[in-house]
């Protein structure tokens, strides 16, 4: 049963990918595959009024069957002859970095949301013949529209997964160009809506790559362990291609001595689950990565994937069936000290080291997918992950592309990451108002993930309330608890309501026998501005509001892990109040500038605690 259920896993995601968007079918691990990189120096033009885009009556051009070679910038023409009008010029053009934001390379596209064009030219040899080739990007915010020598490929929405065209035959060894309209503009009905609390960074942010892929190749695979048996490795692989059925694929786990043959059914896919003893398991004081091999004909695909099993029972979280407490913070994908989006690989090191440093096992990747890399990081470092999609606030409940959107967004974090033993929950969204139809959707979500992956835990960042009637009591009235695996919420007790004494008295009555984590707290504190504890954006008052949450908190039975907010302060336009906030979101326990703030050591000396408890 459970193998047929992993059957559907890959399946599905196809489905999903080839009639919602016009991205093809998802292609994972890329960084292991034979790549050509198309990062560095693109060439940009910004417009506005999309004008490149739309003609004057507002008709798309890319869907024109003669789109004007003066306007249509997509087309990336160049005059014939000296009466040719056309009025954009590429090769003229200034260039931004790729990948990076635009808003931290140039000053007058800091605060740009709306559409910017870029273009790269480049030459092409495959590596050898009978290749395919898919153009991927790592993402792009928030909109893409990408064409390839002047011919649409496709678009794609939402600002933090991945995507890929196929673009075999359509290479030329000369003077190729990718043209993207990327456009960050923020939509009532979009994921995340128009508000939030962070800076809406524009740009292709992460790595384009051209792929290169054998004529049937694997397109997709899941290895890892089962919930439950710690001694049983759950095994699906997809192929794609001409040849797709009847072919034997090998996963090969030299050090555990595995080594298995599947024969994929007619639709390219295999599944069988093989017998592992003795396997050194993953756990955050043993980030251990097996080498895997998966072979087709004589192509080998590689990844380093850990094994370990994670689940709940009662209120506690099992790793490898060991109870433990997840010590975390929240971290938002910025880098503050060179500004920007957060997207290399010193990137996430530097985060994922500040979070070790602050004697974190677990991290909340708020409140979207992050860079491939900081959960690959994360592996290696021994750090366990919740990553989110930006279901956010208050979006479209009841609009069906609304629901679509966050699907797919859903659908993408997870195909790319399920082979990351440092990923343990799914969350749903972030402090969603509860009504019938936000629910209606929040459970189709979950549903979607279990599909997708029995073998992680879901939750979703949910909020609190006082008990009518009563001076502090606090309750979590959502019907969402119910179906999630673990009940988090974000409280603000001290900050946004009342001063830090309030959380003397409050109390938590949550009726549930599940693990809670709070997802959330903390308050502003100027990195070096110092007072009384009295006083509201000083360390002082930050290091008082730490001390008397973390005593509230203990008194939740339940508690098996928190992740304060956050780990470093954050560009959010919301943030307005001059001397203090500038343009920064001040929750960091680390300012902006890598400075650590007196609630840093407060949090520090709480995990000590914690983790000689847990041991
Ligand atoms: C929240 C949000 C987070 C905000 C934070 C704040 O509850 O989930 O995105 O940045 O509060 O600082 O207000």
């Amino acid at each position: 049963m459970r193998i047929k259920q992993i059957g559907l896993i890959v399946l599905m995601l196809s489905v999903f990918n080839g009639t919602l968007f016009s991205q093809d079918a998802q292609i994972i691990n890329v960084s292991n595959r034979s790549t050509v990189s198309l990062n560095g120096y693109w060439r940009y033009i910004v417009d506005p009024y999309q004008t490149g885009f739309y003609d004057y009556r507002q008709i798309q051009r890319d869907t024109q069957t003669r789109p004007s070679t003066a306007e249509s910038l997509f087309l990336g023409y160049k005059a014939q002859f000296p009466g040719d009008r056309v009025e954009y010029d590429f090769d003229k053009a200034d260039n931004l970095l790729v990948p990076r934001d635009w808003n931290s390379q140039k000053e007058n596209l800091f605060y740009y949301e709306g559409a910017i064009w870029y273009y790269k030219a480049f030459n092409y040899v495959p590596t050898s013949d009978n290749m395919r080739q898919f153009l991927y990007f790592g993402a792009v915010n928030y909109e893409a529209h990408v064409y390839l020598n002047g011919e649409k490929l496709g678009m794609h929405q939402g600002g933090f997964t991945p995507f890929n065209f196929e673009i075999t035959g359509k290479l030329k060894p000369n003077d190729n160009f990718v043209i993207l309209m990327v456009d960050n503009t923020r939509k009532p009905e979009a994921v995340p809506t128009i508000n939030t609390d962070w800076w809406n960074y524009g740009g292709i942010t992460r790595d384009v790559k051209i792929v290169e892929v054998a004529e049937t190749f694997i397109q997709d695979y899941f290895v890892q362990l089962a919930p439950d048996n710690s001694e049983l490795i759950q095994i699906s692989v997809r192929l794609n291609g001409d040849e797709i059925a009847g072919q034997t694929v090998s996963i090969d786990i030299p050090e555990a001595k595995i080594k298995v043959n599947v024969v994929t059914d007619e639709n390219g896919l295999a599944t069988t689950q093989v017998r592992a003893r003795k396997l050194n398991l993953w756990h955050p004081e043993n980030p251990y990565l097996y080498d895997v091999n998966i072979v087709h004909n004589d192509n080998v695909l590689h990844d380093r994937i850990g094994f370990r099993t994670i689940k709940t029972r009662g209120s506690d979280i099992l790793v490898n069936g060991k109870s433990v407490f997840l010590r975390g913070i929240c971290i938002h994908e910025e880098n503050g000290v060179r500004g920007g989006r957060a997207y290399s690989e010193e990137d996430a090191r530097m985060l994922l080291g500040w979070a070790k440093e602050l004697g974190c096992n677990f991290v909340r990747l708020a409140h979207y997918p992050h860079n491939e890399n900081m959960v690959r990081i994360a592996d290696e470092m021994g750090i366990m992950v919740w990553s989110e999609v930006p279901v956010y606030w208050t979006i479209h409940w009841e609009n069906e592309n609304t629901f679509n959107n966050a699907r797919n967004q859903l659908v993408q974090m997870i195909t790319r990451d399920k082979n990351r033993a440092s990923v343990i929950i799914w969350s749903m969204a972030n402090e969603t108002p509860v009504s019938e139809s936000r629910t209606a959707f929040l459970k189709r979500m979950i549903e979607t993930t279990r599909s997708m992956d029995q073998v992680r835990l879901i939750s979703a960042a949910l909020e609190r309330h006082t008990k009518p009637g009563t001076d502090n009591i606090q309750v979590i009235e959502d019907p969402l608890q119910e179906f999630v695996d673990v009940i988090s919420f974000n409280q603000y007790i001290g900050w946004y309501a009342g001063l830090p004494e309030r959380c003397a008295t409050a109390v938590f009555e949550i009726n549930y026998d599940k693990p809670v984590i709070i997802s959330e707290f903390g308050g502003g504190a100027l990195q070096g501005h110092h007072g009384s504890k009295d006083q509201m954006w000083t360390e002082e008052f930050q290091e008082h509001l730490y001390d008397e949450t973390l005593k509230m908190l203990e008194k939740i039975p339940q508690l098996r892990g928190i992740t304060p907010w956050i780990l470093a302060d954050f560009r959010s336009p919301r943030r307005t109040l001059s001397d203090i906030q500038d343009g920064w979101n001040r929750k960091g326990v680390i300012s902006q500038t890598g400075n650590r703030k007196k609630a840093f050591y407060v949090l520090r000396e709480y995990y000590l605690t914690k983790k000689e408890q847990f041991k």
